[in-house]
This record gives structure tokens, C-alpha cells and sequence, in this order.
């Protein structure tokens, strides 16, 4: 694959007025998930949760660009045998999969970590892509508390995503990178934008030092918000700002497109804060969203784990995409219809 047509991916993952569903949850995390619903985490049961999603065909032919998907996810079929990925795309929606394999503890650097996965990276990216992958995703967290985070914490974490954004592209899919700034602490929206652009500085200079072509990636950070306890909150317009100018002064405009998460705000803080920062006029790069649980939760809830919810849950689904993309294009609150 030529990285003009990795390019020409890339820029479809952030089409005008769609946006990328994150379902690459780890077995871990839809323990939760499941669990907030009282339905046990099963292959089956996470399957349904799944396919539930991707056949609700008008959200996701209409604002969902693409869909991330687990290990599991990539190689599981519907209950009528049909696969997965062919659900996505008979959607018009493109498959990635996510490509780390988690944190571990960064020795000597206690409550900080580093993401793993880079060993027999491309072996399995290129297996990945005959499954059907056309991206990849790799997250890599830090933490804000007290002196935290580290230099080294950032430094090692922002090496091994250019590492793999390499390999990606050499494997024949976009990379998505994915910094994430967590929200947990007390925090100022300040110290998460001061961290947030050191973070994502780092990040551009291991990626041009590893050839990265950056036209043919996505990027997936956090917002820049307050600590999820912190007292002092931040209104819509002042997250745009902030998030926008942190971007501005880290990012080049050769990316063609930030999606960013949702990292545990509320759905429609999430939603209208991306509004917020497209109402703010013309970005270099599109501004769209790759959320998990700013999408899924609601759905989830309504679901319940009984096939006679399936399809308020799509509707339910549908509703959160709908928003997300008119968020995508600033245009919540203006009445005409979104673009498909
Ligand atoms: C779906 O969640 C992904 C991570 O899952 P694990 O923690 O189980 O590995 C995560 O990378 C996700 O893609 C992003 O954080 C976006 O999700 P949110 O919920 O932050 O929008």
C-alpha cells in the first residue's frame, strides 16, 4: 500500500460529519461494561453487545467512518455466521484494530506506565490486515498527580507509538495514535494542557524522527478538561479554546484529522465540548470524534442484555452517533439535517 493510498484512508476515517466508534474494549473493560447491565462478559455475550452495533445500519452507514475492534472482535461471526467485519463493511464503515497490548508498570517510576506490544508487531498487523484491518489504534496513557507525570513516563510511551505508527504503515494500515492524558485527579484544566501539549511535542518529534508520513495517520487525544474532581469546571467554550490552541501549538497540519475520546466525561459533555471547538471556525486539521463510552453507554443501558431491546438500543445508538456528528461539523442546535 502506498502511503497516498494510507492518505486517502486516513482522510475517509475523518469525512465530514462521521466519526469512529472505539470497540476494541479489552475482555477487562467489558467485564465492566457488561457488569453495569448485569449481563456476564462472555464470547457470546460480548458478541451480541457488538453485532447489536454494527447492524444498526442507518447510524452506521450515515456517521460512523470507522470501528475499532479487539483480538476477539476481529475474528468473531455473528450469530447467523455472517463475520463481523463484513457487517462493517456491507455498513460502508471501515475496520481497525486495536494493536497494543495494554500497560505494564514503568520500573523505578512508581504509578506510572508504558504501553506494550511492539514485539512481533508487524507479523501481526499484516495478519490483522488480512482479517480485513484497514487502521490500527495504539493508546498509550499518562497520569497526572502530584509531580507526575515524568519526562521518562512521556518519553517512553511517545517512542513506542511512533514505533508502531512505523510499523503500521509499513504493514499497510493507518495508524491512529492515541495519547491520552487521563482525567483522573483534582487537577486544573491549566496543568492538563500544559502536560497535554508536552505530551503530544514529544509525540510529533519521535514520529518525523521515525519517518512517520503524518498524512497518512489519525491522531486521538484527550480534551483538555479539568481533573474529573477537581472543584473548579470548565464551561464548553473555555475546553474548546484550550483544546484547540494546545493542538495548534503541538500538531501539524499535515494530519489530516484528530478524533478525539471521551476518557469518562459525561456523553453530552463530551458531545458538546467537540461541538464547541467546531463552532470556534475553521481548524487545520478536521475535528471529529473516536468515542467509546460517549457512544456506547446509553445503548448499553437500554439493551440490557434482552433481545426485545435490540432495536430501541440501535435507535439509542443511532441518536448519540446522530449528535457526535452534527458535533463533528458545529452545527448541534442548527436545524437543517446533517450531511450523510
Ligand atoms: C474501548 O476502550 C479502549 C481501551 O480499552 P481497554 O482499556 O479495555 O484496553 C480505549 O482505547 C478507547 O478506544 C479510547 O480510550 C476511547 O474510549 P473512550 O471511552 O475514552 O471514548
Amino acid at each position: 500500500m502506498s502511503i497516498a493510498d494510507l492518505a486517502a484512508i486516513a482522510s475517509a476515517m475523518v469525512a465530514p460529519g462521521r466519526g469512529i466508534l472505539a470497540a476494541d474494549e479489552s475482555p477487562r473493560t467489558m467485564e465492566q461494561r457488561l457488569g453495569l447491565i448485569g449481563v456476564a462478559s462472555t464470547p457470546d455475550s460480548r458478541r451480541d453487545y457488538r453485532e447489536l452495533l454494527f447492524r444498526a445500519t442507518e447510524p452506521m452507514s450515515r456517521y460512523i467512518s470507522g470501528v475499532i475492534l479487539y483480538d476477539e472482535t476481529i475474528r468473531q461471526r455473528a450469530a447467523d455466521g455472517t463475520p463481523l467485519v463484513t457487517l462493517i463493511e456491507q455498513a460502508g464503515s471501515i475496520p481497525g484494530i486495536k494493536a497494543d497490548i495494554g500497560t505494564k508498570p514503568l520500573p523505578f517510576f512508581p504509578g506510572e506506565v508504558v504501553t506494550e506490544g511492539l514485539d512481533g508487531l508487524g507479523e501481526r498487523l499484516r495478519e490483522y490486515r488480512a482479517l480485513g484491518a484497514r487502521f490500527a489504534k495504539w493508546r498509550a496513557i499518562v497520569s497526572i498527580s502530584g509531580s507526575l507525570p515524568s519526562m521518562q513516563a512521556i518519553d517512553a510511551n511517545a517512542h513506542a507509538l511512533a514505533r508502531y505508527a512505523a510499523i503500521a504503515q509499513d504493514a499497510g494500515l493507518v495508524p491512529i495514535v492515541e495519547p491520552e492524558v487521563l482525567m483522573d485527579g483534582d487537577h486544573h484544566i491549566d496543568r492538563c494542557a500544559e502536560v497535554s501539549e508536552i505530551y503530544l511535542t514529544r509525540l510529533y518529534q519521535e514520529l518525523v524522527a521515525a519517518r512517520v508520513a503524518l498524512e497518512a495517520t489519525v491522531l486521538k487525544p484527550n480534551m483538555v478538561v479539568p481533573g474529573a474532581s477537581a472543584t473548579k469546571l470548565a464551561s464548553p467554550a473555555e475546553v474548546a479554546l484550550k483544546t484547540v490552541r494546545t493542538l495548534k501549538h503541538a500538531v501539524p497540519s499535515t494530519v489530516p484529522g484528530v478524533a478525539f475520546l471521551s476518557g469518562g466525561q459525561s456523553d453530552e459533555d463530551a458531545t458538546t465540548r467537540l461541538d464547541a471547538m467546531n463552532k470556534l471556525g475553521p481548524a487545520p486539521w478536521r475535528l471529529t470524534f473516536s468515542f467509546s463510552r460517549a457512544l456506547v453507554l446509553a445503548p448499553l443501558k437500554v439493551w440490557a442484555g434482552r433481545p426485545e431491546n435490540v432495536a430501541a438500543a440501535q435507535r439509542a445508538f443511532a441518536e448519540r452517533a446522530e449528535r457526535n456528528a452534527r458535533a463533528s461539523l458545529g452545527t448541534l442546535g442548527v436545524t437543517e439535517p446533517v450531511r450523510a
